[in-house]
Protein backbone atom coordinates (compact mmCIF):
# COMPACT_ATOMS: atom_id res chain seq x y z
CA UNK A 1 0.00 0.00 0.00
CA UNK A 2 1.34 3.38 -0.90
CA UNK A 3 2.36 5.96 2.10
CA UNK A 4 -0.58 8.68 2.85
CA UNK A 5 -0.06 12.23 1.07
CA UNK A 6 -0.43 15.40 2.90
CA UNK A 7 -0.91 18.67 1.12
CA UNK A 8 -0.03 21.45 3.08
CA UNK A 9 -1.68 24.61 0.99
CA UNK A 10 -3.13 28.22 1.15
CA UNK A 11 -5.54 29.15 -1.35
CA UNK A 12 -4.22 30.84 -4.56
CA UNK A 13 -0.51 30.41 -3.63
CA UNK A 14 2.78 28.30 -4.93
CA UNK A 15 0.83 25.15 -3.67
CA UNK A 16 -2.11 25.77 -6.37
CA UNK A 17 -0.13 24.24 -9.07
CA UNK A 18 0.51 20.92 -6.82
CA UNK A 19 -2.93 20.58 -5.94
CA UNK A 20 -3.67 20.91 -9.65
CA UNK A 21 -1.19 18.23 -10.12
CA UNK A 22 -3.19 16.12 -7.35
CA UNK A 23 -6.36 16.68 -8.79
CA UNK A 24 -4.62 16.01 -12.41
CA UNK A 25 -3.03 12.69 -11.14
CA UNK A 26 -6.75 11.29 -9.17
CA UNK A 27 -4.15 10.72 -5.96
CA UNK A 28 -6.04 10.65 -2.72
CA UNK A 29 -4.64 12.88 -0.75
CA UNK A 30 -5.70 15.20 2.47
CA UNK A 31 -5.19 18.58 2.69
CA UNK A 32 -4.42 20.58 5.58
CA UNK A 33 -4.92 24.65 5.06
CA UNK A 34 -1.93 26.64 6.53
CA UNK A 35 -2.88 30.44 7.03
CA UNK A 36 -0.15 31.81 6.04
CA UNK A 37 -2.13 35.18 6.52
CA UNK A 38 -2.08 34.91 9.93
CA UNK A 39 1.33 33.21 10.58
CA UNK A 40 0.28 29.70 10.92
CA UNK A 41 3.56 28.65 8.80
CA UNK A 42 5.49 30.07 11.53
CA UNK A 43 4.15 27.55 13.93
CA UNK A 44 6.99 25.26 15.20
CA UNK A 45 4.60 22.03 14.30
CA UNK A 46 4.86 23.18 10.70
CA UNK A 47 8.43 24.64 10.91
CA UNK A 48 9.85 21.36 11.54
CA UNK A 49 7.84 19.59 8.34
CA UNK A 50 9.04 22.96 5.95
CA UNK A 51 11.92 25.41 8.11
CA UNK A 52 11.15 27.97 5.51
CA UNK A 53 7.50 28.41 6.34
CA UNK A 54 6.01 28.39 3.28
CA UNK A 55 3.17 26.19 1.38
CA UNK A 56 3.18 24.16 -0.27
CA UNK A 57 4.50 21.49 1.79
CA UNK A 58 4.10 17.75 1.20
CA UNK A 59 4.12 15.16 3.56
CA UNK A 60 4.37 11.56 1.97
CA UNK A 61 4.31 8.74 5.59
CA UNK A 62 6.15 10.86 7.71
CA UNK A 63 8.57 12.33 5.27
CA UNK A 64 8.22 16.33 4.40
CA UNK A 65 9.35 17.75 1.09
CA UNK A 66 8.80 21.25 0.36
CA UNK A 67 9.36 23.68 -3.09
CA UNK A 68 6.36 23.59 -5.63
CA UNK A 69 8.66 22.50 -8.68
CA UNK A 70 10.53 19.62 -6.73
CA UNK A 71 6.97 18.29 -5.19
CA UNK A 72 5.51 18.29 -8.64
CA UNK A 73 8.54 16.89 -10.38
CA UNK A 74 8.14 14.39 -7.29
CA UNK A 75 4.65 13.46 -8.18
CA UNK A 76 5.24 13.40 -11.99
CA UNK A 77 8.31 10.64 -11.84
CA UNK A 78 6.17 8.46 -8.84
CA UNK A 79 2.76 8.65 -10.22
CA UNK A 80 2.70 10.16 -13.36
CA UNK A 81 4.29 7.65 -15.82
CA UNK A 82 1.70 4.60 -15.00
CA UNK A 83 -0.91 7.40 -16.14
CA UNK A 84 0.54 8.32 -19.51
CA UNK A 85 1.17 11.98 -17.82
CA UNK A 86 5.01 11.91 -17.68
CA UNK A 87 7.67 10.19 -19.69
CA UNK A 88 9.24 7.09 -18.71
CA UNK A 89 12.64 7.50 -17.24
CA UNK A 90 15.63 7.34 -19.90
CA UNK A 91 14.06 8.53 -22.54
CA UNK A 92 14.77 11.54 -24.40
CA UNK A 93 10.92 12.83 -23.54
CA UNK A 94 11.93 12.85 -19.36
CA UNK A 95 15.17 15.03 -20.07
CA UNK A 96 13.00 17.59 -21.91
CA UNK A 97 10.50 17.36 -19.03
CA UNK A 98 12.84 18.14 -16.59
CA UNK A 99 14.48 20.86 -18.62
CA UNK A 100 10.90 22.23 -19.44
CA UNK A 101 9.44 22.39 -15.96
CA UNK A 102 12.98 23.84 -14.65
CA UNK A 103 13.04 26.62 -17.05
CA UNK A 104 9.54 27.81 -16.30
CA UNK A 105 10.24 27.61 -12.06
CA UNK A 106 13.57 28.82 -12.17
CA UNK A 107 14.83 30.94 -15.49
CA UNK A 108 10.76 32.07 -16.30
CA UNK A 109 10.65 32.39 -12.71
CA UNK A 110 12.86 34.42 -11.75
CA UNK A 111 11.38 37.44 -14.32
CA UNK A 112 8.18 36.68 -12.49
CA UNK A 113 9.76 37.17 -9.19
CA UNK A 114 11.34 40.30 -10.69
CA UNK A 115 8.37 41.93 -11.75
CA UNK A 116 6.18 40.58 -8.43
CA UNK A 117 8.74 42.66 -6.64
CA UNK A 118 7.80 45.74 -8.35
CA UNK A 119 4.68 45.45 -8.20
CA UNK A 120 4.53 44.85 -4.37
CA UNK A 121 6.73 48.06 -4.15
CA UNK A 122 3.73 49.84 -5.63
CA UNK A 123 5.85 50.92 -8.80
CA UNK A 124 5.16 48.02 -11.26
CA UNK A 125 6.27 50.09 -14.15
CA UNK A 126 9.88 51.04 -12.64
CA UNK A 127 13.25 50.19 -14.56
CA UNK A 128 13.15 46.40 -12.40
CA UNK A 129 9.32 45.63 -13.30
CA UNK A 130 9.96 47.16 -17.01
CA UNK A 131 12.91 44.60 -18.18
CA UNK A 132 11.32 41.50 -16.62
CA UNK A 133 8.62 42.23 -19.14
CA UNK A 134 10.55 42.83 -21.94
CA UNK A 135 12.85 39.60 -20.42
CA UNK A 136 9.29 37.67 -20.47
CA UNK A 137 8.60 38.43 -23.84
CA UNK A 138 11.96 37.02 -24.87
CA UNK A 139 11.25 33.46 -23.23
CA UNK A 140 7.67 33.44 -24.20
CA UNK A 141 8.80 33.68 -27.99
CA UNK A 142 11.12 30.46 -27.01
CA UNK A 143 8.16 28.81 -25.47
CA UNK A 144 5.65 29.86 -28.10
CA UNK A 145 7.76 28.79 -31.19
CA UNK A 146 7.98 25.11 -29.86
CA UNK A 147 4.20 25.43 -29.30
CA UNK A 148 4.15 26.14 -32.67
CA UNK A 149 5.08 23.11 -33.92
CA UNK A 150 3.30 20.86 -31.41
CA UNK A 151 -0.07 21.14 -29.61
CA UNK A 152 1.40 20.47 -26.12
CA UNK A 153 4.62 20.66 -23.95
CA UNK A 154 5.83 17.12 -25.13
CA UNK A 155 4.48 16.62 -28.46
CA UNK A 156 0.35 15.38 -29.15
CA UNK A 157 -0.73 14.58 -25.77
CA UNK A 158 -1.01 16.81 -22.78
CA UNK A 159 1.62 15.88 -19.31
CA UNK A 160 2.03 17.24 -16.22
CA UNK A 161 5.03 19.26 -18.02
CA UNK A 162 1.53 21.63 -19.30
CA UNK A 163 0.69 22.10 -15.75
CA UNK A 164 3.69 23.23 -14.56
CA UNK A 165 4.68 25.33 -17.05
CA UNK A 166 1.47 26.55 -17.78
CA UNK A 167 0.65 27.28 -14.09
CA UNK A 168 3.90 30.05 -14.04
CA UNK A 169 2.91 31.03 -17.37
CA UNK A 170 -0.60 31.20 -16.24
CA UNK A 171 0.67 33.41 -12.99
CA UNK A 172 2.60 36.01 -15.24
CA UNK A 173 0.21 37.05 -17.48
CA UNK A 174 -1.59 38.23 -14.55
CA UNK A 175 0.99 39.66 -13.51
CA UNK A 176 1.62 41.54 -16.68
CA UNK A 177 3.46 39.45 -18.85
CA UNK A 178 3.00 39.64 -22.69
CA UNK A 179 1.81 36.15 -22.97
CA UNK A 180 -1.15 37.29 -25.78
CA UNK A 181 1.52 38.39 -28.14
CA UNK A 182 2.38 34.69 -28.50
CA UNK A 183 -0.67 33.29 -29.99
CA UNK A 184 0.64 29.69 -30.14
CA UNK A 185 1.49 29.89 -26.32
CA UNK A 186 -2.00 31.76 -25.41
CA UNK A 187 -3.87 29.01 -27.28
CA UNK A 188 -2.27 26.68 -25.32
CA UNK A 189 -2.19 28.19 -21.93
CA UNK A 190 -5.96 28.51 -22.55
CA UNK A 191 -6.15 24.65 -22.87
CA UNK A 192 -4.22 24.21 -20.17
CA UNK A 193 -6.52 26.29 -17.58
CA UNK A 194 -9.56 24.37 -19.22
CA UNK A 195 -8.18 20.83 -18.04
CA UNK A 196 -10.77 19.88 -15.41
CA UNK A 197 -8.06 19.57 -12.85
CA UNK A 198 -7.25 22.96 -12.82
CA UNK A 199 -10.87 23.86 -11.60
CA UNK A 200 -9.88 22.56 -8.06
CA UNK A 201 -10.44 24.99 -5.62
CA UNK A 202 -6.94 25.94 -4.80
N1 LIG B 1 9.81 28.79 -4.02
C1 LIG B 1 8.73 28.36 -3.14
C2 LIG B 1 7.87 29.58 -2.81
C3 LIG B 1 6.90 29.26 -1.71
C4 LIG B 1 6.20 30.53 -1.23
O1 LIG B 1 6.73 31.64 -1.35
N2 LIG B 1 5.01 30.35 -0.66
C5 LIG B 1 4.29 31.47 -0.12
C6 LIG B 1 2.86 31.48 -0.64
S1 LIG B 1 2.81 31.80 -2.37
C7 LIG B 1 4.25 31.35 1.39
O2 LIG B 1 4.07 30.28 1.92
N3 LIG B 1 4.42 32.48 2.10
C8 LIG B 1 4.35 32.53 3.51
C9 LIG B 1 5.45 33.37 4.09
O3 LIG B 1 6.36 33.78 3.34
O4 LIG B 1 5.41 33.63 5.28
C10 LIG B 1 7.93 27.25 -3.79
O5 LIG B 1 7.81 27.24 -5.02
O6 LIG B 1 7.41 26.39 -3.08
Amino acid sequence: MSQAIVLYWHPMSSATPVACALAELGLPHERVKVDITTGEQRRPAFLALNPNGKVPTLTVGDAPMFEALAIELWLAEQHGVQRGLWPKAGTPAQLQAFSWCTWAYVTYGAQVMRRQAAIDKGTPDDDHGTAALQAMDQLLAVLDERLAKQAWMLGEAYSLVDLCVGSVIGYSAYLGAPVNKHPHAQAWLARVQARPAMQVEA
